[in-house]
């Protein structure tokens, strides 16, 4: 295990925990069958949801001898997590849940997620694998940018990196200045935040004339959002460093499902926590190492919310060859694509179906709509473009602003991020013979 003292160079693969990340693979199939096992069996019990999922698939938790059964248990959506909101899925009793975090739900509500102590301490392990991984060591002084309440980045990050040694600023998303000034004097060598507020930072740093040997920064951790291997190259030349992914989604625990390596060749995935599938999204068989499907996870060791084969929508495929970095672990492509609608908006989860909700809410509106997100300065900028009734359009002035207010209110207040809302006259969106093109993503996040 890496220590205070541990002398590490930048050109050795550095491991949090040998054991588990080098793993002959035959052992960490045992590992992983075994605790498929508990889990099935807790979650049978205690998820009255599950035992009605695991009845109905004709099989007895018995049944599970291994991780070769994993293919006969039922699948678990987000939907799943919403028609259970808020706590209904959560296997351990709420007296032992320490933290909840949500992120947003298909429609309206969020996704919400439970964590026991154990939990806590499984994240924070991930995280310092993640950091390890990625060079981040106790010397290192991390500023995590990731936004710190409800959603899992901050928090997640902060208390890896703690446990990891490292010296944590927690200043949160947002104000670019502070960020700039805080990284110069307090001599941050590592920073954590989307890929694209990197990219911004940059942009920025560049306009505000700071000069690189003014920043101690060497590396980043880099996540929440699809990035391109042109992106990547982007941030380490305006940057100097070594750009990192991290991904993870609340539902599993948050950033730290997987990450990269030095290397920078997939993400290992902590599969001896979190056993990855990929399965085709149509029909929902499982497809074979190498072929791109739809990613899936089933935790095995998490208490409060354990989740049996969880549909991520994520693209990806995997690789079980070792690394060159000497890990064992599975690897991910990075994730470029998903299988349904979801858009992630400076960070944010935003689905169509939310704003659609919202706008059905507020009077005065037709149900026409266009969504169109954009990168300036790369900051993504979502557009909402709405129809209004014709007796708005003769209506005075004064009456349209206050429905302007009233929608870019709501909408903002269910997102929770900022929109530009243009109101628009009546057949002004071009109408779809089949289904409503409701969504024009001109960001283009394609393989480089
Ligand atoms: O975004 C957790 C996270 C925080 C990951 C900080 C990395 C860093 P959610 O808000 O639940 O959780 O969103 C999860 O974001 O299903 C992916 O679609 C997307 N995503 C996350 N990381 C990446 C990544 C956090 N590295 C959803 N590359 C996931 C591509 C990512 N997409």
């Amino acid at each position: 295990m890496f220590t205070k003292e541990a002398d590490v160079t930048m050109s050795k693969a550095i491991y949090w925990d040998e054991s588990r990340e080098c793993m002959p693979r035959s052992d960490l199939r045992k590992l992983q069958s075994e605790n498929l096992r508990k889990m099935v069996e807790r979650i049978y019990h205690n998820v009255p949801f599950y035992r009605r999922k695991i009845d109905q698939a004709g099989i007895k938790p018995q049944d599970i001898k291994g991780i070769e059964d994993l293919h006969r248990l039922p699948f678990t959506t987000k939907q799943d997590l919403r028609d259970n909101y808020p706590y209904s899925l959560f296997a351990a009793p709420m007296k032992d849940i320490v933290r909840v975090h949500a992120s947003s739900g298909t429609t309206g509500k969020s996704t919400v997620v439970g964590y026991t102590k154990n939990d806590l301490d499984l994240w924070s392990e991930v995280i310092a694998r993640t950091l390890s991984s990625a060079g981040i060591i106790s010397s290192d002084i991390i500023q995590v940018a990731y936004g710190y309440g409800l959603f899992t980045g901050g928090l997640g990050v902060h208390y890896g990196a703690e446990k990891a040694g490292v010296t944590v600023i927690p200043i949160s998303g947002g104000n670019t200045t502070r960020q700039i000034q805080i990284m110069k004097d307090f001599g941050t060598t590592a920073i954590a935040c989307t890929p694209s507020y990197a990219l911004y930072l940059a942009e920025e740093m560049q306009d505000q004339k700071v000069r690189r040997e003014d920043l101690s920064l060497r590396v980043g951790i880099f996540g929440a959002e699809p990035w391109t291997e042109n992106m990547r190259r982007e941030i380490e030349q305006s940057l100097s460093i070594l750009a990192i992914d991290i991904y993870g989604l609340s539902e599993i625990i948050g950033p730290g499902v997987a990450s990269e390596c030095m290397c920078k060749c997939g993400l290992h995935i902590n599969e001896d926590h979190f056993i990855p599938e990929i399965i085709n999204p149509e029909t929902l068989e499982p497809l074979g190492e190498g072929q791109e499907g739809e990613l899936v996870f089933t935790t095995v060791t998490k208490e409060g919310l354990p989740l049996l084969r969880y549909r991520t929508r994520d693209l990806t495929s995997l690789t079980h060859e070792k690394c060159e970095c000497g890990r064992t672990l599975t690897r991910m492509q990075k994730c470029l694509g998903r299988s349904d609608d979801m858009l992630i908006i400076r960070g944010v989860n935003v689905f169509p179906s939310q704003i659609e909700a919202v706008l059905l809410e507020t009077a005065g509106i037709k149900p026409h709509y266009q969504i169109v997100v954009d990168r300036q300065h790369n900051l993504d900028n979502l557009t909402l473009l709405v129809e209004v009734e014709e007796s708005f359009v003769s209506d005075e002035i004064k009456k349209l602003e206050a429905l302007k207010y009233r929608i870019k209110h709501a909408v903002e207040s269910n997102l929770g991020i900022s929109i530009t809302l243009n109101l628009v006259e009546p057949k002004t969106i071009q109408r779809s013979e089949g289904k409503a093109k409701r969504v024009i993503d001109n960001r283009k996040i394609t393989k480089a």
